[in-house]
């Protein structure tokens, strides 16, 4: 599992209010997606802790917020400022030269992995005190074996803290946990857990894999494990995932279409496996040829539909070197998967 340093920042629409509107501190507010005159058919999108404290929440409606606290100040949504913002801590971030993908517009995962625990924390909590003075704004560090974990340390440190958890800890920090508390959980899937009568995190990982597979897919194995306490997904930096790729120089030249299936099967394994770790399904296969006078040519297609299925792609990367053969003998090939998206079908990248 990799080390990961999780970033997420506190109330993060309101403090980027706060920062521009100083006013506004210690005062209750929330941020609404409706203008002002319409503001009660809103939703709350975030509040400051003030207004946490008379029970507003994200998510709520705007009304409901009101019910709760009459007197609370109404902001609206400024997106473009809070993606400008968003875009600075990532610049901020970037500065430690360490792999980091963007999670959300205010979450960032960070490969830590070659600092170990102890740097990995300093470092944290120097990326912290940094944006708190350099940006101006309030976050949350945590500290794990694996982006799921530090995600949920992270959310244990809120607001305005950090928090190391080791992996050996990370049991013990699971146990009696409702399943909910696990990023990737939401209402849907802690309702067709609760029918097959999981309801915490021991249960989970308790349960049959078998069993969550035929309810919840592929998705089953992946939560199963997570409730293990194991979560080997890479840290993905936006550079990196554009797309996934591997090549191969042929121990001969041929023109043979059966010798190029082959070498073909071996690349797209080789790729499916990168996939497969990462989480990424692809909607683009492209395969290369080099040939024996080192021109190279390139044939890709688009699918119809998002896959992460090896068959899909040994067929597809295969149909396409057969279009590479002509009269040159190929020295090379090789097969990229792009157009690649999260399969917990969060974020597109491309
Ligand atoms: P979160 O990180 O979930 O919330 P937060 O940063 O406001 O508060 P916390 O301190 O608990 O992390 O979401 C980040 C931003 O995304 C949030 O400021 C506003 C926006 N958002 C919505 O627009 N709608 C929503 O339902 C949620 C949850 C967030
Ligand atoms: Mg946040």
């Amino acid at each position: 599992m990799p080390l990961v340093i999780f970033i997420d920042m506190d109330y993060f629409f309101a403090a980027c209010e706060e920062l521009r509107r100083p006013e506004l501190k210690g005062k209750p507010f929330i941020v609404g997606t409706s203008p002002e005159e319409s503001k009660m058919k809103g939703v709350v999108q975030t509040c400051n802790y003030e207004a946490r404290a008379f029970g507003v929440r994200s998510g709520m409606a705007t009304s409901e917020a009101y019910r709760k606290k009459k007197e609370l100040v109404y902001v609206e949504a400024d997106d473009p400022y809070y993606e400008e913002l968003s875009r600075r801590v990532l610049q901020l971030l970037r500065s430690y030269q360490l792999p980091i993908e963007g999670y959300s517009i205010d979450e960032f995962a960070i490969d830590a992995t070659q600092l170990g625990y102890e740097r990995a924390f300093d470092t944290a909590k120097a990326m912290k005190a940094r944006v708190n003075t350099e940006i101006g704004l309030p976050c949350t560090m945590g500290v794990s074996m694996g982006k799921t974990f530090a995600k949920m340390a992270c959310d244990e440190a809120k607001p305005n803290g950090a928090k190391l958890l080791r992996e050996e800890e990370i049991p013990g920090f699971l146990r009696g946990k409702g399943v909910r508390k696990l990023p990737g959980i939401g209402p849907k899937t802690e309702e067709r857990l609760k029918a097959l009568g999981i309801t915490t995190l021991d249960e989970l990982a308790r349960a049959d894999v078998n069993r969550l597979i035929a309810e919840l897919g592929s998705n089953g194995s992946w939560l199963h494990n997570l409730a293990l306490g194991k979560d080997s997904a890479k840290v993905m930096d936006a550079q990196e995932v554009l797309s996934i790729s591997r090549e191969r120089t042929l121990d001969e030249q041929t023109r043979d279409p059966k010798r190029l299936d082959l070498e073909i099967e071996r690349i797209a394994d080789m790729v499916i496996e990168e996939v497969r770790k990462s989480q990424y399904s692809f909607k683009t296969v492209t395969s290369k040829a080099r040939y024996a006078d080192f021109t190279e040519r390139i044939r890709s297609r688009t699918l119809q539909n998002y896959s992460s299925s090896g068959e899909v792609l040994k067929a597809t990367a295969k149909q396409l070197a057969r279009e590479l053969i002509g009269d040159r003998p190929i020295r090379k090939v090789g097969v990229r998967v792009s157009t690649l998206i999260s399969a917990k079908g969060q974020q597109r990248l491309v």
